[in-house]
């Protein structure tokens, strides 16, 4: 329910964000509707703007004239407007062309155009203002994720009362890799407007504290940067440090436990033949995301002979994601050219080696997956968090299953207890496959409860209020 009445017009929290926490529906009659987004960080944000008086600064999903504010669910929205050349420049060029790659440890080259960076910066203000627009005095502002990395600047320079944090959702890349970014001076300054900026792991918070000193010539200390005094500014401290986000896994662990879900796991079993073995992927259809690697691995234990159909089956479901970007354009291309081989080579009539789903689900069939599947296989080249390990973990509420994660995902420093994966080790991942499939029962349930105690400790409401005390306690006091 959307009202678009006349409401108290600034708050004290606000966050901003890239997309709004809702999707535009067009109704059987024509009329749009706003349903709330699926992902993970709606959720998130959901348990702290409750009870709080929130506003939510986002692009509402289409190009052009934003909506009119409005309310929905409690929450304020705020939409800023994107042209649809933004989009192309801003979203799809620099923060996914140029930024993505060069945070995920340039798994394909980026590009770097300066027309994107003028689109990126021009938009970062518009977000700015947004948030300035809303912001009651001393308001807290909450920044995120690595499309939105100019804000911070942009919102202190206009309203040094409030509060901002910012946390980043993806890695923050090693100094070397840093560097090669045009723009590297400037993305630094703009984070450091922010009082306090979070990360996935240590090593991104550090990574960041090192391309302070690099290429600013701050000072720091432990997780400290302080800017040197210029043109009149003061010196700043600001600090970056780890809090790994999470999901809501009581939620979750209710869902997979309620009899349809159960039920629906089951089905999906037998229609896919009751294999002896389900491998299960889920992932958005991303280079970062170890697909590639994964097929190759799987494949090459078809012709060693260790798993064959009909006892063995992998569903892939691939989530669509930005699919007007080339090097996704040619990610796909690659992916369903090696299902069809492997299918085309080991299926047999009536049992399939790779059930390929480009599509997505909602949160009861993905939890039916996971409690069908007995391997989950999470093997990114390089990840911020994986939510989906978690999300796998938080389901086996029946201790079965077992987790294959890759070392080079934020997940594996709290799930190091999973089966531990070098993707790029295509010998090391077939074995580490081959242990979890044929691994005792008995130390697979206890591998699992161990990584459901870590799951469990840390939920996603305790990842909001550690971010949001950490950026309560910070150094500096604001004006
Ligand atoms: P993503 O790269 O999108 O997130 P991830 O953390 O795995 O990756 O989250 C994906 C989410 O989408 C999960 O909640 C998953 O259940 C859902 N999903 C995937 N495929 C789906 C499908 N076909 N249908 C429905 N839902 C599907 C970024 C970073 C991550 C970081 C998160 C959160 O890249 O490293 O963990 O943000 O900070």
């Amino acid at each position: 329910g959307c009202t678009s009445v006349d409401k108290q017009t600034t708050f004290d929290f606000v966050v901003a964000a890239n997309r709004l926490p809702v999707d535009a529906v067009e109704r059987e009659d024509g009329e749009v509707e706003w349903r709330r987004s699926p992902g993970g960080l709606v959720t998130a944000m959901d348990s702290v703007m409750r009870g709080r008086d929130g506003a939510w600064v986002g692009w509402a999903g289409t190009p052009g004239e934003a909506p009119a504010p409005f309310e929905s669910e409690g929450m304020w929205l705020h939409p800023v407007p994107v042209s649809a050349e933004e989009i192309e420049h801003y979203y799809e060029g620099f923060s996914n062309d140029t930024l993505w790659p060069i945070y995920h440890d340039v798994i394909v080259p980026a590009r770097f155009r300066r027309t994107w960076w003028h689109a990126y910066r021009r938009v970062n203000e518009r977000f700015a203002e947004a948030v300035c627009e809303v912001a009651a005095k001393g308001a807290t502002v909450w920044v995120h994720d690595y499309q939105l990395q100019l804000v911070p600047e942009l919102v202190r320079e206009r309203r040094p009362d409030v509060r901002i944090g910012w946390f980043n959702h993806i890695p923050f890349p090693p100094v070397e890799l840093f560097a090669q970014l045009p723009w590297r001076a400037p993305l630094l300054r703009g984070l450091l407007g922010a009082d306090y900026l979070g990360f996935q792991r240590t090593a991104d918070a550090q990574n960041f504290v090192r391309a302070c000193r690099s290429y600013l010539g701050a000072t720091t200390k432990g997780d400290r940067v302080t800017l040197p005094a210029e043109d009149g500014q003061p010196t700043r401290t600001v600090r970056a440090s780890a809090v790994p986000i999470s999901i809501d896994v009581a939620s979750l662990t209710e869902l997979a436990r309620s009899e349809s879900v159960q039920q629906r796991a089951q089905e999906i079993r037998a229609s896919l033949g009751d294999p002896k073995t389900l491998l299960l992927g889920v992932d958005r259809l991303d280079y970062t995301k170890g697909i590639r690697h994964r097929l190759k691995a799987y494949e090459e234990l078809f012709e060693d002979g260790a798993l064959s159909c009909p006892d063995v089956t992998l569903v892939q479901v691939a989530t669509p994601s930005r699919e007007r970007v080339d090097a996704y354009k040619r990610l796909r291309t690659q992916i369903e050219t090696t299902v069809g081989r492997i299918n085309g080579t080991y299926s047999t009539v009536g049992a399939t080696a790779v059930h390929y789903l480009h599509q997505s689900y909602d949160r009861a069939e993905m939890a039916a997956l996971y409690l069908a599947a007995d391997v989950m296989l999470v093997t990114p080249l390089r990840d911020g968090m994986n939510l989906v390990a978690k999300e796998y973990v938080a389901c086996r509420h029946d201790l079965g299953g077992a987790l294959v994660l890759s070392e080079f995902t934020g997940a594996y420093h709290e799930l190091s207890q999973a089966f531990i994966c070098n993707p790029h080790d295509i010998e090391g991942l077939k074995q580490t496959i081959m242990r979890a499939i044929t691994g005792d029962e008995r130390t697979k349930r206890r591998m699992m409860s161990a990584l459901r105690k870590r799951v469990t400790h840390n939920d996603v409401t305790r990842w909001a209020n550690h971010f949001l005390a950490n950026l309560e306690a910070s150094p500096e006091k604001p004006a």
